[in-house]
């Protein structure tokens, strides 16, 4: 999509810290980490939410999360625990609507979330 922040993430128009990057997909370090570790996880394809995305390709949608996994391996929070979020609609505070799982870690993280 033309008007996407995350689209032009992803083809480099728009540059970001990126920690991992392949056919289906690109993670960069979040602008505004909510954690030591905070990694964005998209698709290259444009999908506005996680349950779009999974209706249209769920083999993809199961590719993003093994490689959120493998970040948090890579980015050392694994062992201690980490925690893969998806926000949906604006009341629950999406506002990039190119989903997006965040990969966070490296503090304790509160349960219930706010
Ligand atoms: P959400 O609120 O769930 O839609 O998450 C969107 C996240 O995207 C938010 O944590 C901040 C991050 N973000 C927004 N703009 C940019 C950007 O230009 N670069 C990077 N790296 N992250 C961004």
């Amino acid at each position: 999509m033309s008007d996407c922040l995350f689209c032009a993430i992803a083809s480099g128009d728009i540059p970001a810290d990126v920690v991992h990057a392949d056919d289906d997909m690109v993670a960069f370090r979040d602008i505004n980490p909510q954690a030591p570790v905070h990694v964005l996880v998209i698709p290259r394809a444009h999908h506005a939410t996680a349950a779009e995305l999974g209706a249209a390709d769920p083999a993809l949608a199961g590719r993003l999360l093994e490689a959120a996994g493998r970040i948090a391996e890579a980015e050392g929070v694994a062992a201690t625990g980490y925690r893969v979020v998806t926000n949906t609609g604006e009341g629950a505070g999406q506002s990039v609507h190119h989903v997006h799982f965040h990969v966070l870690g490296g503090r304790d993280l509160t349960w219930p979330p706010g």
